[in-house]
């Protein structure tokens, strides 16, 4: 039975040093679920609301209200109650805070709740998590390495804030995740033999003081062949340059680094040029939140060649993804539990999603820990592809670590999605 015998939480660290929330939801025969939830850097403007303190203790980035609002509010009121379902403890924890962006409890405290209760009832009924979120799940993601990190993530020369590889030539995620750590250390070795620095951003991935976002690109494709690959064919590009950060207004985005000015056209163009020099397959927010129409003309454009992901655009929220598909805006929606708030919003977003023939594309936060809630998230939601940083720093290979033993307990049950995960599915006449 469901019944919540008690409800805890802690403020803990995430990867950058600063505190987040951790719920713990114990059931009444002794199941206890625990979560942590991250914190993005780079955020939309219209992401559910992470409460912090204010103040001067961790710059004002502490969590101790959120976590006395668990401790308070929401555990008086669930404690001795009996939840059938995670849509019922969810709902119960949306009508206990009553704004649209939960901005009374915070989206952090009750995330945390929600994830640590699934984790509890999957525990209760001795089923993986993966399992309890969606019986029968078994599609095992490419794991999308951002290698390289610029924008709000690394002070590196790159206004772009992810290069990523897409290893998707392989028969099993165990030989994905292999064929990526081999590009990832291939680039290192080209990075140093350029002479440039191997340090490494918030993601994990190299943050070098490059010319170019071209020679970037460059450099990957390099470190590709290196490795022993075939770029296209075995390892593929993706990109999230995040220039919602960079629009400003009246058609203009301004990249500091590069000290460039170009229009939202120009941009497109870009992208065209970008999409037939090199072997790209997805492209995440390659236009800005506010600039619908230059989404909607690329869209059009390219939407029919490349997966084309929005991110700040959406912000996993099932009304902002629904405009998308009203107003033929990208053809795959990012999932980020945390832009949402709940575990039964964030499968409502990606329901919706695949309703509409958008992919699913299973996401971190820049700022992460070691709970590793969105892998199993991940081959639950079957999107066959999911991001959670370079194969480097230990909040990023927990989540590729849970997915090796994920697909070996699913033996010979577990599929490897491939290059299938990023075939363009909108069928829609204009595309
Ligand atoms: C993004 C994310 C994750 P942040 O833009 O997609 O990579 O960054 O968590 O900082 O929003
Ligand atoms: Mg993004």
């Amino acid at each position: 039975m469901n019944r919540i015998r008690s409800v805890d939480a802690l403020e803990v660290l995430d990867s950058r040093g600063y505190p987040t929330v951790e719920a713990v939801v114990t059931l009444e025969y002794g199941a206890e679920g625990r979560a942590i939830v991250p914190s993005g850097a780079s955020t939309g403007s219209k992401e559910a609301h992470e409460l912090r303190d204010g103040g001067t203790r961790y710059g004002g980035r502490g969590v101790r209200h959120a976590v006395s609002n668990i401790r308070g509010a929401i555990g008086s009121v669930l404690t001795g109650e009996v939840f059938v379902g995670q849509a019922a403890l969810d709902e119960r924890l949306i009508a206990l805070d009553g704004t649209a962006q939960k901005s009374k409890l915070g989206a952090n405290a009750i995330l945390a709740v929600s994830m640590a209760f699934a984790r509890a009832s999957a525990m209760a009924t001795r089923q993986p998590l993966y399992e309890h979120l969606a019986p029968g799940s078994h599609l095992l993601p490419v794991p999308c390495l951002n290698v390289i990190n610029g924008g709000a993530h690394a002070d590196s020369s790159l206004d772009f804030q992810e290069f990523k590889i897409l290893p998707h030539g392989a028969a099993s995620f165990a030989e994905s995740i292999e064929m990526g750590e081999g590009v990832f250390h291939a680039l290192k070795r080209r990075l140093k033999e350029g002479g440039y620095s191997t340090s490494v951003g918030d993601e994990g991935g190299f943050a070098p003081q490059l010319r170019s976002h071209e020679e970037a690109v460059e450099m990957i494709l390099d470190a590709i062949v290196l490795a022993g690959y075939r770029p296209g064919d075995q390892v593929s590009l993706g990109l999230d340059p995040a220039v919602s950060a960079y629009w400003q207004g009246d058609d203009t985005y301004v990249f500091p680094r590069a000290r460039e000015t170009i229009r939202s056209e120009e941009l497109i163009a870009m992208w065209e040029r970008w999409l037939t020099d090199y072997p790209i397959k997805l492209l995440e927010d390659p236009m800005g939140e506010d600039d619908w129409d230059g989404w909607a003309e690329l869209t059009r454009r390219v939407g029919h060649r490349v997966e084309l992901v929005g991110d700040d655009i959406f912000c996993t929220n099932p009304a902002l993804v629904e405009a998308g598909i009203e107003r033929r805006v990208a053809n795959a929606v990012l999932i980020k539990p945390n832009q949402i708030g709940t575990v039964t919003e964030t499968f409502a977003c990606a329901g919706l999603a695949t309703s509409a023939d958008y992919q699913v594309y299973v996401s971190h936060r820049s700022g992460e820990t070691e709970d590793t809630f969105i892998a199993d998230l991940a081959v639950a939601l079957g999107g066959g592809h999911l991001k959670t940083g370079a194969g480097c720093r230990g909040e990023r290979t927990a989540k590729f670590n849970r997915l090796l033993r994920i697909e070996r307990e699913l033996g010979n049950r577990a599929r490897f999605a491939g290059v299938d995960a990023f075939a363009v599915r909108t069928a829609r006449e204009v595309l």
